[in-house]
């Protein structure tokens, strides 16, 4: 058998704005647009994978948020409805989803041996989380390939952005090694907004881009950090500084799926694409891509 591979990484952010916006026919409201800066820079994602064969898309979210060890979806059929907590008025998506549980449980078999605390999430009622179901809708709206979903370990939350570091290189390291054994092709997604303060209150209507900008100097400051470092491919300087961003710009990266893509793709000195950059409710988004098929072995 062939050996399975990492075709892309994608930082790919999910305000579930952005699903509103398209106005898809599994979105219940409806939308006047908006956000088509980031919308666009999805646009060139998808161009830019349009032509890539893979098999199955492996996304952590930090909307999926366990705090007893990392957690992957263990059935194989996901459909229901799912109403962001917080935005209900702008997302309440109908989904109908398949899982590679094959993988999922091949990532989490490598992580256990590796001494991690992990677990197979087999409730067949279980609620796939928003951050999930927007990137990879925005991704590939087809829904025509199945997904690993992981959950983001809040291990921050107990501990340090240190701790959540050391594990996420782990998890990265693990999901490498058996992607390798699996003989799959993957599309590794990294779901999360950079900046991440937000504004309080929402425009009337909520589309309104006359009031969309980032919520202050510092913020862009970080944020425009962060993608020169992605796009000099600048990864282990992304690592070493995460410290201070996931503080200072209460960056999403706190959940661990940018160490984690980092880690999985080895830590690149190679550039990433940057497709699109835009603000939503004042928090920081980035759409880029690491296209590692064209990096060859050597
Ligand atoms: O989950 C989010 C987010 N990360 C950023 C902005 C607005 C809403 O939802
Ligand atoms: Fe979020």
């Amino acid at each position: 058998m062939a050996k399975g591979s990492i075709v892309a990484g994608c930082l790919a952010p999910h305000p579930p704005h952005l699903v509103y916006a398209e106005n898809p026919e599994q979105n219940e409201p409806v939308s006047e647009g908006g956000w088509e800066q980031l919308r666009w820079g999805y646009e060139r994602l998808r161009e830019s994978l349009k032509d890539v064969d893979y098999d199955v898309i492996v996304i952590l979210s930090p909307h999926w948020q366990t705090y007893i060890g990392t957690h992957f979806i263990g059935v194989e059929k996901c459909v229901s409805k799912s109403v962001d907590p917080v935005f209900p008025n702008l997302f309440r998506f109908n989904y109908d989803l398949t899982i590679d549980v094959e993988l999922a449980k091949a990532i989490h078999d490598q992580a256990k041996s590796e001494g991690m605390s992990v677990k197979m999430m087999e409730n067949p009622d279980f609620r796939v989380d928003y951050g999930t179901l927007v990137s990879c809708h925005m991704v590939r709206p087809e829904w025509d390939k199945p997904i690993v979903s992981i959950s983001s370990n809040r291990s921050l939350s107990y501990y340090s952005v240190e701790v959540m570091q050391e594990m996420m290189l782990e998890l990265g390291r693990s999901t490498a090694k058996a992607i390798e054994e699996s003989g799959k092709k993957c599309l590794l997604i990294a779901s999360n907004s950079l900046s991440h303060r937000h504004f309080v209150t929402e425009t009337n209507p909520p589309e309104d881009m006359s009031k969309e900008h980032i919520t202050s100097h510092a913020m862009h400051l970080w944020d425009m950090r962060m993608i020169e470092l992605m796009r000099q491919g600048k990864s282990q300087q992304i690592i070493d500084e995460m410290p201070e961003f996931c503080e200072q710009a209460i960056a999403e990266t706190d959940g661990g799926a940018l160490t984690w893509i980092l880690s999985a793709m080895g830590v690149p000195s190679e550039p990433a694409i940057l497709h699109g950059y835009g603000t939503i409710i004042g928090t920081g988004n980035a759409i880029m891509e690491w296209p590692c098929r064209t990096w060859g072995d050597e």
